[in-house]
C-alpha cells in the first residue's frame, strides 16, 4: 500500500543542497533484522544490561560473544531492502550528503552508500578488549577468540556507557550544524548522543523529516512526519525527486 507523500515535502528537499539522513534499526527491519525496542525487538527477549554493556562482557564474555555470533549469522543471510537502496540513491541526488547510522549491520554499505558514518560501530569487526586495537585474525581455540596479547576479542560496537568513535561523532555533529535538511528514519530517538542530532540540526535551522511506523520523541521537533514503512516511503520520495 502506498503512503501519500505531500508535494511540500518534495519541494523542501529540492530546495536543500545538503542532506543528512539519520537511521536506526527500523531501516533494517524489512530485511528481517530485529529492532531493539519494538514488539519483536531484541530487548523484549534479552536484557540490554546482560548483553550490551562492558560489565556484561566482563561478567560473561562467552554469552555476549555467542549473542553477537547469532546476530552476525542473521545479518549475513539478510540483504539490503528498498529503504537502504533509496538512501544510497539519495546520496547521488545531493551535492552535500551524509548518512549517519546507528546500525552496526553494514547493510547501508552493501546497498551502495559511501558517504556514511557508523556511530555505534560495525558488528563484523573485532577489537581487542584490552587496548581497543582492531584485530583481523584471531586465535580461534577459545570462545570468545583471543587477541595475540591474550585478551579476549569483542565486537567493534558501542555498548551503553561507552564513548562513540570520536571521528564519526565529530563528523555527524559537524554535519548536523550545517545541513539544510535531515531525514530521521526508523529510530526510537531515545539513545544518546545520536538522538540529539535532530535537535542540533533543528537549532541550526535545518528542516527535519521523520519516517517511522509510529511517533517518537523526535516527532515533536520534526517539521514533517510520515508514518509507515521506510521501505515503502523512501523509494517513493526518491522517485518523486527524480521526476
Ligand atoms: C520502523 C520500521 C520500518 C520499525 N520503517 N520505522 C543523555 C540522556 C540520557 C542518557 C544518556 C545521555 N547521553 C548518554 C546517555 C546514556 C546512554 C543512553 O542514551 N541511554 C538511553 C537509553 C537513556 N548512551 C550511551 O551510553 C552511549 N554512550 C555515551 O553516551 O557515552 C558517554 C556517556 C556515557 C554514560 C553517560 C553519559 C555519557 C552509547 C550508546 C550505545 C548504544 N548501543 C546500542 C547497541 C549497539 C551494539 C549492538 O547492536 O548490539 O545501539 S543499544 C541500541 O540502541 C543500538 C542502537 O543503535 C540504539 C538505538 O536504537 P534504534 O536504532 O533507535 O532502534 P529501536 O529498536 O529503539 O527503534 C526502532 C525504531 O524503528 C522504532 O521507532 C520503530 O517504530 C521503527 N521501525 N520498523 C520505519 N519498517
Amino acid at each position: 500500500m502506498s503512503v501519500r507523500i505531500e508535494s511540500s515535502i518534495i519541494a523542501q528537499l529540492q530546495r536543500s543542497s545538503s542532506l543528512s539522513v539519520l537511521t536506526g534499526a527500523g531501516v533494517s527491519a524489512e530485511s528481517d533484522i530485529p529492532t531493539f525496542r519494538g514488539a519483536d525487538g531484541l530487548w523484549r527477549t534479552y536484557r540490554a544490561v546482560d548483553l550490551a554493556t562492558p560489565e556484561a562482557f566482563d561478567r560473561n564474555p562467552k554469552l555476549v560473544w555467542e549473542w553477537y555470533e547469532y546476530r552476525r549469522h542473521l545479518i549475513e543471510k539478510a540483504s539490503p531492502n528498498p529503504a537502504h537502496i533509496a538512501i544510497a540513491e539519495l546520496e547521488k541526488l545531493f551535492r552535500d550528503f551524509l548518512l549517519i547510522t546507528q546500525n552496526v549491520d553494514g547493510l547501508h554499505s552493501r546497498a551502495g552508500s559511501e558517504k556514511l558514518v557508523e556511530l555505534h560501530g560495525n558488528i563484523f569487526r573485532n577489537r581487542c578488549s584490552r587496548d581497543g586495537r582492531l584485530v583481523g585474525k584471531a586465535r580461534e581455540n577459545d570462545v570468545p577468540p583471543r587477541c595475540e596479547c591474550g585478551a579476549y576479542l569483542r565486537p567493534d560496537v558501542v555498548w551503553f556507557g561507552e564513548s562513540l568513535p570520536p571521528h564519526a561523532l565529530e563528523k555527524a555533529f559537524e554535519f548536523a550544524t550545517r545541513c539544510d535538511a535531515m531525514i530521521v528514519v526508523g529510530t526510537s530517538g531515545i539513545v544518546h548522543p545520536a538522538a540529539s542530532l535532530p535537535a542540533v540540526a533543528k537549532q541550526h535551522k535545518a528542516w527535519i523529516l521523520e519516517v517511522n511506523l509510529e511517533a517518537t520523541p523526535i516527532t515533536g521537533l520534526a517539521d514533517d512526519s510520515i508514518f509507515g514503512k521506510a521501505g515503502e516511503i523512501l523509494p517513493q520520495i526518491v522517485a518523486m525527486l527524480m521526476v
